[in-house]
């Protein structure tokens, strides 16, 4: 079942039919047994090319009243390419510990009012000139601490700001339209194979610029380790979206421009596709 965010209410996509459902998101998600509460409110098929008309011209971000959190380092991949990235300024060691400890590095990434959707534009930084997209395996989290749904994620990062200094953590990666979340809440009633498929593409005016994939098997740590560490402190009472960190990472002679295009895939979620622009 996958749920998509809509001017119009909720377009839920489930066993190839379409279905609008006016209902509060927040309310929706998080109620008990969601996928057996939806399916009970199902009534109003939509023909197809109303759905499509609907997620063409309507789709929004899916997130209401949740905070995005995200964890770092938790690929071999994010490690080398943070350490290069803080080689000069000696910072180089934070990142064998932080992927070799216990304690795994979770930050607070957006409010919900920051997110962008699919189809919308994400932005580097002026004061940065290094900037990469993240693609991230994306958990949603009810606010029983249960896993009950997941998304395709966009950490938008500044490798300079970062690599200048770790303690600059929070300016290369909290700021306006730095987290993209969709297009969709996907609700598969089963925990996602290790072979799930994670892939991003840049396009720069047609042109590809990188192209590659792989799996989420390869992450160091579990998904229940993570959300029991983000949950030992924090109550969410609308749940929490959680990014579980970037497989994927451009080489070093790669920043974003104006006007690119990342799109990142994960099997079984769909595409979520970002116009690369600067704040005016
Ligand atoms: O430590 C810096 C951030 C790491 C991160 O965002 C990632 O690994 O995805
Ligand atoms: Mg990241």
């Amino acid at each position: 079942m996958k749920l998509y965010r809509t001017k119009e209410g909720i377009v839920v996509h489930y066993e190839n039919g379409f279905y609008l459902l006016k209902k509060d998101w927040d309310e929706t998600v998080n109620s008990d047994e969601a996928q057996n509460f939806i399916k009970s409110k199902l009534k109003d098929k939509l023909s197809g090319e109303d759905a499509f008309g609907l997620l063409e011209k309507s789709l929004l971000p899916p997130i209401g009243s949740q905070e995005v959190w995200a964890a770092g380092v938790t690929y071999l991949r994010s490690r080398d390419a943070r350490k290069e990235e803080a080689a000069a300024s000696g910072g180089a060691d934070l990142y064998d510990k932080v992927y070799e400890a216990e304690r795994p590095e979770l930050f607070f990434k957006s409010l919900p009012h920051r997110v962008q959707g699919h189809n919308q534009d994400v932005y580097i930084r002026k004061d940065s000139n290094w900037n990469v997209p993240e693609p991230e395996f994306t958990l949603f989290i009810n606010p029983a601490g249960d896993i009950a749904g997941y998304t395709i994620g966009n950490d938008m990062s500044s490798r300079s700001i970062e690599g200048e200094n770790a303690l600059y953590l929070p300016q290369a990666k909290v700021y306006e339209k730095s987290a993209a979340i969709g297009p969709c809440l996907y609700l598969p009633g089963e925990i996602p194979r290790r072979e799930t498929k994670i892939s991003m593409k840049i396009f720069r005016a047609g042109k590809i610029m990188y192209n590659d994939s792989t799996t989420i098997g390869r992450m160091k740590r579990t998904f229940p380790e993570l959300v029991e560490y983000l949950f030992r402190e924090f109550d969410f009472p609308y749940g929490v979206f959680l990014m579980t960190g970037t497989c994927l990472v451009p080489g070093n002679d790669f920043t974003l421009a104006e006007n690119d295009i990342v799109e990142i895939s994960i099997d079984g979620i769909g595409m979520l596709r970002n116009r690369v622009a600067i704040k005016k």
